[in-house]
């Protein structure tokens, strides 16, 4: 029997989704293209600089520098790359908040880089205050999170901005998951609301295009120039990206689904995953459990673990958060019927 891939059915607390049908489709078209070679392989480098110039107009940025990455670790990890290697400090550091993603810990040990932690305040949002505590004349880069993995909530980027500025230091804002979302609400989080020098945003999340497809954007082309190496034996001159050979499915379905959906049906999965995210918030909260208000389509509730692994046993796939907390992502494959089942679950318990 052939093995089957999972069923999204049961899947609650994934930040990946089902990909959109044109995407699946663009992707096996060019599953044998590498964007790592775009002299050999022109047409997807010509759908790679699409793909950038589309993430250009959904994070508010004309003209981006950027690239189809594997995801957001590597986008993360270029952005501290970038910024080490424009500072003139020889210890450099990364100032972050506490609730930023673990690949900077990644990028941070690769880099041979200081990671200086802040912590949130009542709201989950990074305290102002210790960041500029933190922050010092060898901080390479500030970071603030638009969309955190484990409550989605939206770090106060403009005023991370103003203390990048006056420490000289870099600005990298992580939307790896919020950027296909937060063009739909007010909050401030992108190239157009702050001197945002790079931005992850990965349309392999909440974009609905198929793994691997993650977005490294810059504002300067210093930035780029700061990561690429030569490339003596190819066509082409130099390389910024970390990896070498890369995936043509991932570009093209990035492309793809970018194209068949911004920004009508990304603004429907939006205001969907929004209204059963709140749907579910007070399905929680009215059986007396502790929830944590979705800002974006993100909810936690204070589940104890016997009923989180109860959830388990019956084939939910949900993953606690690190304080313990059940953790609902309403990506664009999680439905209201979806959601009745596991709460009917729950009160079965
Ligand atoms: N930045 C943020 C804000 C993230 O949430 C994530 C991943 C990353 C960066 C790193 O992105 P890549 O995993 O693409 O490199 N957030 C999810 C997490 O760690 C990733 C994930 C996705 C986990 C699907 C499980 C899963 O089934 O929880």
């Amino acid at each position: 029997m052939q093995p089957a891939p999972q069923d999204f059915g049961r899947v609650l607390s994934s930040m990946c989704t089902e990909p959109h049908p044109d995407a699946r489709e663009a992707a096996e078209r060019f599953l044998a293209d590498n964007p790592g070679d775009p002299t050999t392989y022109p047409a997807v480098a010509d759908l790679e600089r699409e793909a950038v110039e589309l993430l250009g107009e959904i994070t508010g940025l004309d003209d981006p520098r950027g690239y189809v990455a594997s995801g957001g670790t590597e986008a993360n990890l270029q952005a501290v790359r970038a910024a080490r290697n424009l500072s003139d400090s020889p210890d450099p550091n990364v100032v972050a908040p506490e609730s930023a993603h673990f690949s900077f810990q990644k990028a941070a040990d690769v880099l041979d880089v200081e990671l200086r932690l802040a912590p949130t305040d009542g709201d989950r949002r990074v305290d102002v205050a210790e960041v500029r505590r933190l922050a010092d004349e060898d901080t390479a880069v500030v970071v603030g999170v638009a969309g955190t993995t484990e409550y989605g909530r939206v770090d106060p980027i403009p005023a991370l901005g103003d203390v990048a500025s006056d420490v000289d230091a870099l600005l990298h804002v992580d939307a790896a998951w919020g950027g296909f979302v937060l063009p739909f609400t007010d909050h401030e989080w992108n190239f157009a609301h702050a001197p945002v020098d790079t931005l992850a945003i990965d349309p392999h999340k909440m974009g609905r295009a198929p793994i691997p497809a993650g977005g490294f954007l810059a504002r300067d082309e210093a930035v780029l120039d700061a990561l690429a190496v030569e490339t003596p034996y190819l066509e082409s001159a130099s390389q910024p990206t970390l990896t070498g050979t890369r995936s043509g499915a991932g570009v093209a379905g990035a492309r793809a689904a970018i194209d068949a959906q911004w920004p009508e049906a990304y603004r429907e999965n939006y205001e969907r995953g929004q209204a059963n995210a709140e749907w579910v918030a007070d399905a929680l909260a009215s059986r007396g459990y502790d929830v944590v208000e979705p800002v974006l389509p993100l909810v936690a509730a204070d589940v104890p673990r016997g009923e989180i692994e109860a959830l388990q046993s019956a084939g939910w796939r949900v993953s606690p958060t690190a304080a313990g907390e059940l953790r609902v992502v309403c990506m664009p494959h999680v439905t209201r019927e979806m959601l009745e089942s596991l709460v009917a679950d729950l009160d079965a318990l």
